[in-house]
Parts: structure tokens; sequence; C-alpha cells
């Protein structure tokens, strides 16, 4: 997979020569290539920011500098990466999910737009929305100063699904937030050696060697996280993915289901 960064500080991205996506990037399956959009900028100060029209706070990347930038970058493409996918990271984006994070490991090219400021002009997004597939995506409900510690984010979670990056190709199935295997539920605690720290035990079922009953106690840890960190998806859960023991977990936790369509819920202030 290729990917393009296109930024003011460059060097807040060297954290992808670090671990994960370091290791991929040396492994040959990343190539990430890092650009200084201050490069298609032609006054003596480098200017890539102006005052926003219509007035207010902040001010606005100017089109221009993006728009020689990204030329570059897609004049640059090897006929085998077709396309990319334009990724523009902002608050007033669409969710980065993890669907979104294994859509996105599909692709062979990415390029990736941080901004600081209030943003980019306007324009620029449609100019490329007539050419590319853009992505406007937000990582989360609060304001960053800047698009590049999303991008961090974003890599990290696409570059572990790729083929060869993660040592084990089980280790992502049963994440947390992965589709399928533990649907939808947070991981719930995990132990190793020593068997006793600080006074503290490992409990008993992980030691059995009983694998059922260890991923029944699994799941029903994962009931407990998910109710008390992320009781929102438990409510939005299908009813129909879950088998009977599951059932008895969540009653236990103090969910009944709702007589019109099923789905689970709680009393409020449980
Ligand atoms: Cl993608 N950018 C900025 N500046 N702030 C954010 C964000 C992105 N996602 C959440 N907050």
């Amino acid at each position: 997979m290729r990917l393009d960064v296109v930024s003011i500080f460059p060097e807040y991205l060297e954290p992808l020569n670090v671990s994960l996506v370091g290791k991929a990037r040396s492994r040959g399956v990343l190539d990430v290539r890092v650009h200084d959009l201050r490069d298609w900028t032609h006054d003596r100060h480098h200017t890539v920011d102006d005052t926003p029209y219509g007035g207010g706070p902040g001010m606005v990347m100017k089109p221009e500098p993006w728009g020689e930038a990204l030329d570059h970058v897609l004049a640059s493409g090897e006929p085998a990466h077709g396309r990319p996918v334009l990724v523009v990271p902002t608050p007033s984006g669409r969710p980065f999910t993890q669907e979104l994070a294994v859509e996105l490991s599909g692709e062979p090219w990415l390029v990736f737009t941080p901004a600081r400021y209030e943003g980019i002009d306007r324009r620029v997004i449609e100019e490329y929305g007539e050419r590319l597939d853009v992505r406007e995506v937000s990582i989360g409900d609060y304001v960053l100063a800047g698009g590049e510690a999303p991008v961090l984010v974003m890599v990290e979670a696409i570059a572990r699904l790729l083929p060869g990056v993660l040592g084990n190709a089980a280790s992502h199935q049963d994440d947390s937030f992965a589709p399928g295997a533990m649907a939808d539920l947070l991981e719930g605690p995990v132990y190793t050696k020593p068997p006793e720290w600080r006074g503290r035990g490992i409990p008993e079922v992980l030691l059995s060697g009983h694998h059922g009953r260890i991923a029944r106690w699994r799941r029903d840890q994962a009931f407990a996280r998910t109710t008390d960190h992320r009781p929102d998806l438990i409510e939005r859960c299908d009813p129909d993915t879950l088998d009977k023991h599951d059932r008895a977990a969540l009653e236990e936790l103090g969910w009944h289901r709702d007589a019109e369509d099923g789905h689970w819920q709680r009393p409020a202030g449980e």
C-alpha cells in the first residue's frame, strides 16, 4: 500500500518510522511518502493561510499550495496504483471506525491532507472530489489543533490490518469493534505470569485448561465491561446474534429485552 501525507509539519509524522508502521515500511508492505506543503508556496514567507471570507476568527488554508501539492502527488502515481482515495481529516468529518479502517486497508493508495487553522478552502475538496473518492473523517468528538495526530491514528489502525504486518493473523479477529467474533463487545481483562503479583492471583478459570469455560468467562467479562463503558453498544446489538448464555449474562447485569423491538435495554440510572 502506498500512503502520501501532505502537511506543514512533516516532522509531526516521524512516528510513522517507528514500531508497527515503521516495520511495515522497512519490510516493503507500506510505501510512506511525507511532503511539506510549504514546498508548493512561492512567496518569501511560504504563506499557507489567509483570513476567512465572511469574517470570523482564525485562518483558512489557501487553495493554491494544496492544489499544486496534490497535483504533484497524483502525477507521481504508478499506473498500477490507479487513483488514490483522498482522506481529509476534519472534526466535521464522518466518524473513523474499524469498519472504515478495514475498507481503507483494501485500497492500494491513500493520500492524507492534515490541515491546521480552521481547515482548507472548500474549493480544494470540491475540485478533487470530482476526480477522486474523498473521505472527510473525524477521529472523535473533541477538537484537535490539526489533522496530523488523526493521520497517525488512522494509519496505525489501517496498517495493522495489512497482510503480514501483525505477527498473528488471528490477533485482530477478536479486536473490540472487529466485525464478527466478539461482535461489538469490548474486550475484557487479560493476565500473564507471574501467577501471583502483590498478593493478587489469576481468575481460577484461566488456569483450568478448560477452553469452553474460558471462552464463556471471557465473553461474560466482555458483557460486563461493555455494560460499564459502552452500554450503547449493547442497546444497538442485534439480539439474534446472542445465545442462551449471552442472554443470561445480560440479565444478570440488569438488562432486559424491549417488548416492542426485542433490543436490550436497562432502566435509566442502573
Ligand atoms: Cl480529524 N481533526 C481535528 N483538527 N480535530 C479532530 C479530528 C480531526 N477528529 C477529532 N477531532
